[in-house]
């Protein structure tokens, strides 16, 4: 155990001599806030438990260019490799073609290493699950991201967890899949919507793929979109991202 502490400490070190350890990140609340369009997180997803392969064709690098040119207010790329395909090459891929434009390391974050890991691949943003994680640990790892510089989308799915986050001034997204059972359901986001307080950026995440939704959405106060296969399963993600920005 000492051995293993030990190494992670050296790694660590090495981290933090990255140099996308230097820069400054993106705010993402910042960029839901002040995109005059539809604040789309667009995301980077080759595969899921529930879809299976959604697009092994395409490169981090021309979906990046594609998103930024439909003018998302955010990107996501999973580096979740056991059930997404995804690692944190596709993130420092990203970073090297763009530097404007946030950037969510979507991940299950259970180690304060991956916090430091993902300001040294160059992301901006990262996720923390409140159904995989305690209050303690929200807590303390959304202090972590912040003293770094990085801001956080906290991620509910029930009431329950929503009380486990301190939500005041916070990214809050609601899943409207469930991920244990990978049903989606658009009432989460409505449900949930009005229990978060006013202070706070609503993003609703999951399973959208109308503008017209985002269009509904809207209305019950949200302003950031997180989407991701309904642009990855066609062969111009960026092209197809553009129809839901007005
Ligand atoms: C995107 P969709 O249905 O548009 O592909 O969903 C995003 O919300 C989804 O990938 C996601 C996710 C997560 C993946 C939301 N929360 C947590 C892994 C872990």
């Amino acid at each position: 155990q000492e051995v293993a502490q030990l190494r992670k400490e050296v790694q660590v070190e090495k981290l933090i001599k990255s140099p996308n350890f230097q820069r400054t990140p993106l705010s993402l609340k910042k960029s839901l806030l002040s995109v005059g369009s539809t604040g789309i997180i667009a995301e980077f997803k080759r595969q899921s438990p529930s879809k299976g392969i959604i697009n092994d064709k395409v490169e981090i690098e021309e979906v990046t260019n594609g998103y930024l040119d439909a003018k998302v207010a955010a990107q996501s790329i999973l580096t979740d490799t056991h059930f997404f395909g995804g690692n944190i090459m596709d993130v420092m891929k990203a970073r090297a073609v763009q530097d404007t434009t946030p950037i969510l390391r979507k991940d299950f974050i259970v180690d304060g290493f991956q916090i430091v890991e993902a300001k040294a691949i160059g992301a901006d943003v990262i996720l923390l699950i409140a159904a995989c994680l305690t209050k303690d640990e929200l807590k303390n790892y959304g202090k972590l991201a912040e003293d770094l510089g990085l801001d956080v989308l906290y991620e509910i799915h029930t009431e329950e967890e929503l009380d486990k986050i301190d939500a005041d001034n916070k990214i809050i997204g609601i899943n409207n899949r469930n991920l244990k059972t990978f049903k989606v359901d658009l009432e989460h986001s409505i449900q949930l919507a009005s229990l978060i307080p006013d202070s706070c950026v609503k993003v609703s995440e999951s399973g959208l793929n109308d503008p017209r939704v985002i269009t509904g959405l809207k209305e019950y106060g949200f302003q950031g979109f997180l989407i991701g296969e309904n642009f990855m399963k066609t062969d111009n993600p960026g092209e197809a991202c553009k129809e839901f920005i007005d």
